[in-house]
């Protein structure tokens, strides 16, 4: 008989020494299923995280802007499917994550739920959200499974040049009228707490990160991350000459941190069950995209399925 616990203490050892689990390793089932969990959320996140930018691409100001908003947006399908493939070395469809999606069981990162009503919102993402997801991801590219520690590595280097773009945007729109710089103040105030929030509840409600930080699957904590990301991002809305609006920020010089304002936990928590500002678009805009492509994933099987009938007909003669 296999003795479980005796699994489970070398798969720790193997944890412990920085050996990554690939595919078909053995694992626990919670290992498994936390990683499912969290990499389709991941995946689910970098697809729904193309609309908010994608209504921006008809209006982008130039044809230089368009061009480089279109490139961020086919990286993070990229991402996603990145994402989607390392899911399924864990032993799941790619189809049964993304009916998760529709229906409503999967989450995705709240974030994507807040509407870009302008072409700052565009520079506002670049530099905030993904400026987040990058904090957050940089730790990823050493968590303990091996297909998302590899996916995390490409996905690093997308974001930082995303993050780049964004804070250009915006820089030049701190160089510009008084409207623009008025626009770029309206953007991080509706940005900056949502960007904040990207990072989950504190670490004292969050249910997993104790466990996914003993299988190091995350390396560091949902508030340690959140500190980091408010440290840097200061000194660059100096240079852009705004505010953030909290106006409890300050630097603390005893903890060598900025210290922040309490984030509102209630819209947070409402956002993720589903009632932010632009959950139902979103989720609806996802389902369209989805029944308008059926013909080509169909078109797509059809001629793999043909493509292998002839394979195999022509190692039948030869
Ligand atoms: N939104 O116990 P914890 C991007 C849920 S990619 C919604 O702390 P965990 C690229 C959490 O799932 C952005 N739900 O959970 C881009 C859990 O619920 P569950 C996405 C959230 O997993 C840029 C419950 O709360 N990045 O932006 C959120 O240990 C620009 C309790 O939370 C990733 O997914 C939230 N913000 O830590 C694309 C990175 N936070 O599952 C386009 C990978 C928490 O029990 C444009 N993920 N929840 O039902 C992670 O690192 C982690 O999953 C955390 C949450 C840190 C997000």
């Amino acid at each position: 008989m296999v003795d479980i616990t005796s699994l489970e203490k070398k798969f720790q050892e193997r944890i412990d020494s920085e050996i990554k689990i690939e595919p078909k390793d053995w694992m626990p089932d919670a290992y498994r299923k936390t990683l499912i969990r969290q990499i389709s959320q991941h995946a689910h996140s970098e697809i729904v995280g193309m609309l908010p930018e994608g209504n921006w691409i008809t209006r982008a100001p130039s044809l230089r802007r368009k061009v480089a908003l279109l490139a961020k947006i086919q990286d993070e399908a990229g991402h996603g499917l990145y994402l989607y493939s390392a899911c399924e070395t864990l032993g799941v469809e790619r189809e049964d994550l993304i009916d998760q999606l529709h229906s409503g069981k999967a989450k995705y990162s709240s974030i994507f739920n807040y509407p870009s009503t302008t072409w700052a919102d565009i520079g506002a993402i670049g530099w905030l959200v993904d400026g987040a997801a990058i904090m957050n991801q940089v730790m990823l590219c050493r968590t303990s499974y091996g297909p998302y520690s590899r996916a995390m590595v490409r996905i690093c280097k997308e974001e930082s040049f995303h993050q780049r773009q964004g804070y250009e945007i915006l820089l030049t729109l701190s160089r510009g009228s008084e409207e623009q710089k008025a626009m770029l103040q309206d953007a991080v105030n509706r940005w900056w707490w949502p960007s904040l929030m990207m990072f989950g509840p504190n670490d004292k409600d969050s249910t997993h990160s104790a466990q996914s930080m003993k299988w190091k699957i995350k390396r560091k904590s949902n508030d340690e991350l959140r500190q980091q990301f408010v440290d840097i991002t200061v000194g660059q809305a100096k240079v852009l000459g705004i505010t953030l609006p909290d106006p409890d920020l300050k630097w603390n010089e005893e903890r060598g941190h900025y210290d922040f304002g309490e984030i509102d936990w209630e819209e947070f928590w409402n956002v993720v069950k589903g009632n932010g500002p632009c959950n139902r678009e979103r989720m609806a805009a996802r389902k369209k995209a989805a029944a308008e492509g059926q013909w080509v994933k169909d078109a797509a099987i059809a001629y793999a399925e043909k493509q292998r009938k002839r394979k195999t007909e022509t190692s039948r003669v030869a």
